[in-house]
């Protein structure tokens, strides 16, 4: 299977072919520079590299990219489009490599449908983007040098204890990486190393920065020595958005509407940058007993973020009653931690609905 799909990527002319992966996710971009540089040393020139998110309209996507002969999409659970896929496959060859769960194969279609779950016996999530691009192109070309990226990508999908062996020969190839308290998790310079790529989730011009980092970058330690241009603008970004989001933590308590007898903080988010997420989070760990519900208003849609550390309440439910009714509402995650929008015209329904539902479910 991977050789078949080494074939597709051997025979993929830069200027026909567009590579599309998950957006903002230190696995996916990771993947894509690997299966761009590859075709580059094959051909001699880059592909396309587009994003893709799920809350992004797929059939917007089709249209875009329906103009490439060769299309490949990289650690996207996309299989469930099933029909969509089917169609854009008329005038395009397509190759999907995904390891998330799996809804479809779609290897009877015609399209090459690349999952470790069709050939590997090991834990399939843990088989991740970027280590599946990694071992294909390896079956086309040397892409030893750039096998630092796929370790950045099993060091952030949480894949790198069940390849020892693999992170053993990038230690060997790059001795310098090889630091941390635990070489094989976050705690390493691979993992400093994924935290300066996934400043990419802060905007769209960082996650431009950051695939271009990956695709220029040849050497991973002057990655953290500032060297690159990229790998500094990300450290910059970075920087000024720990002080946007610790700034917002410190002051929770006067920003945020807070309702005492439920111990509930609804609390607007107005940064410019995606901070929601990690501002939730860290409001939540370091007051575990506080229920968090932050919101931000963004073109028309509002982004919500709830989280309750200590499990008071069952985030994922209250995000899904609250959106079942509200206008395009869509909800859920985790007990301690879930996320979901809404259309901005009911946000003065939701402010309502927030103490409402928490003191139904408390
Ligand atoms: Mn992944």
């Amino acid at each position: 299977m991977l050789k078949q799909a080494a074939d597709f990527v051997s025979k993929c002319r830069p200027a026909e072919t567009v590579i599309i992966y998950h957006k903002s996710c230190g696995d996916g971009i990771c993947a894509a520079a690997i299966l761009a540089r590859a075709i580059g040393k094959i051909s001699g020139g880059l592909p396309t590299i587009e994003s893709y998110t799920y809350s992004e309209s797929f059939a917007k996507l089709a249209e875009k990219i329906q103009k490439f002969k060769k299309i490949i999409f990289i650690d996207l659970a996309i299989d469930k489009y099933e029909s969509e896929l089917i169609a854009i496959k008329k005038s395009s060859e397509i190759l999907l490599i995904d390891h998330h769960e799996l809804t479809n194969n779609l290897n009877d279609t015609g399209i090459l449908h690349v999952h470790p779950k069709f050939f590997y016996s090991g834990n399939s999530s843990r088989y991740v983007g970027a280590k599946l691009a990694y071992d294909i192109c390896a079956e086309v070309t040397d892409v030893k040098k750039i096998c630092w990226l796929a370790g950045v990508g099993l060091v952030h999908d949480m894949g790198s204890e069940d390849f020892k062996e693999f992170m053993d020969f990038i230690y060997k190839e790059y001795p310098e990486l090889k630091a941390g308290k635990n070489v094989y998790g976050f705690d390493s310079r691979l993992g400093q190393i994924t935290s300066v790529i996934t400043a990419a989730s802060y905007s769209e011009t960082a996650e431009k920065t950051a695939i271009k980092l990956c695709i220029v970058a040849n050497d991973p330690m002057a990655i953290l020595e500032r060297k690159y241009s990229e790998a500094n603008e990300l450290m910059k970004f970075k920087e000024d958005i720990s002080k946007e989001i610790d700034d917002y933590v410190k002051n929770w308590k006067s920003r945020a509407n807070y309702y005492e007898d439920l111990k509930l903080a609804v609390y607007e988010i107005k940064s410019k940058h995606d901070i929601n997420s990690p501002a939730a989070t860290i409001l939540s760990i370091r007051n575990p007993d506080v229920i968090f519900v932050l919101y931000k208003i963004l073109s028309g849609i509002v982004n919500i973020n709830m989280r309750s550390h200590a499990q008071r309440i069952n985030c994922a439910e209250l995000a899904k009653r609250i959106t079942a009714k509200l206008e395009n509402g869509t909800g859920g995650g985790h007990i301690p931690a879930a996320g979901g929008s809404f259309a901005v015209k009911d946000l003065k329904k939701f402010l309502e609905l927030v103490p409402k539902l928490v003191k139904e479910m408390l």
